[in-house]
């Protein structure tokens, strides 16, 4: 697909799966991108989906990066199949206007892995591809390296070292050990269990630590390596929110809905780019007016790659 396919130079068409249609027709899109919602896990603030109204106010199009619910387990978990279901009837009348790309807790759901927008001066991706063991924190950490480096392997040497094959072998791992791990489905009502998982987490502590010092600089390296006219990488998966200078290029992480570091929301209008705080507050998300950070996108590239 061809850049001025989708005209307003929004999305160029080079994502995982077609862009909505309806970008032809739009010539001045403002966006919002959120992410990590982890709409009714455990632990996250976003309980009731109407509270997710005010996202919509002031833009046309609002993008979810990754890890909106949890999808894994809709074959042996009614808990996960309901959610799903309400999910899916709240976002219906939004059409278009809702944009999901999939994260390691949903990674078949949604149309895109990853978008480009402002002509490919920005890369979205919810950043599962970022660390080899795709959730360094993780027990399972050992075993998505494996994965994807097994995965990685059968691919063409041609298609190795794309964006594509790399977020599809990341997401294709996450289904494969999910399927393969006897300790699944790990979601349990059972406070025990709960517990167990929280002791784990602890001991992952700095396993963590450590994966929101290096999410900077590799998210960069996804820019770097995959898109390198990219001026600015919208990530999330870490739950750390912020915005980091990174060999020239601006990181943002948008952080979570699920305490306690926070969550920001990223505006994309023009060639304006604003980063804002947002909070439930009484079972209903507010957004900050004051922004949190204000960047400047290039409208053109002049790096960029024909057919990269
Ligand atoms: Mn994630």
């Amino acid at each position: 697909m061809k850049a001025g396919a989708v005209g307003a130079d929004y999305f160029t068409g080079r994502c995982a799966l077609a862009p909505p249609r309806s970008f032809s027709s739009v010539s001045n899109v403002r966006i919002r991108i959120v992410s990590d919602l982890h709409y009714a896990e455990h632990g996250s603030r976003l309980r009731r989906l109407d509270a997710l109204a005010p996202l919509f106010d002031g833009v046309d199009r609002v993008v979810f990066n990754g890890d909106t619910l949890e999808t894994r387990f809709l074959d042996v978990d009614a808990h996960t199949r309901e959610r799903k279901a309400e999910f899916e009837a709240w976002a219906a009348p939004f059409g278009d206007r809702l944009i999901i790309i999939s994260g390691n807790h949903d990674p078949d759901f949604g149309a895109h892995t990853y978008l480009e927008l402002a002509a490919g001066a920005v890369l979205v991706t919810h950043g599962d591809i970022m660390f080899p063991e795709m959730a360094p924190w993780g027990w399972e950490a050992r075993w998505y390296r494996e994965e994807q480096a097994r995965l990685l392997a059968a691919e063409p040497a041609q298609r190795r070292h794309s964006l594509d094959t790399r977020l599809a072998v990341c997401k294709r791992a996450i289904l494969n050990i999910r399927d393969l791990s006897p300790r699944y489905p790990l979601r349990s009502s059972h406070p025990w269990k709960r517990r167990l998982r929280f002791l784990w987490s602890l001991r992952r502590v700095d396993e963590i630590l450590k994966a929101w010092r290096r999410t900077p600089a590799a998210a960069a390296a996804i820019a770097e390596t995959y898109r390198p006219e990219a001026r600015v990488v919208v990530v999330g998966h870490t739950h750390r929110p912020g915005a980091w200078l990174v060999r020239g290029r601006h990181v943002i992480n948008t952080g979570s809905l699920v305490p306690p570091l926070g969550a920001l929301a990223v505006d994309i209008d023009g060639d304006r780019l604003e980063v804002r705080r947002m909070r439930m507050e009484a079972d209903r998300l507010r957004l900050e007016a004051a922004p949190f950070a204000v960047f400047s996108v290039p409208a053109t590239c002049p790096e960029r790659r024909a057919g990269g």
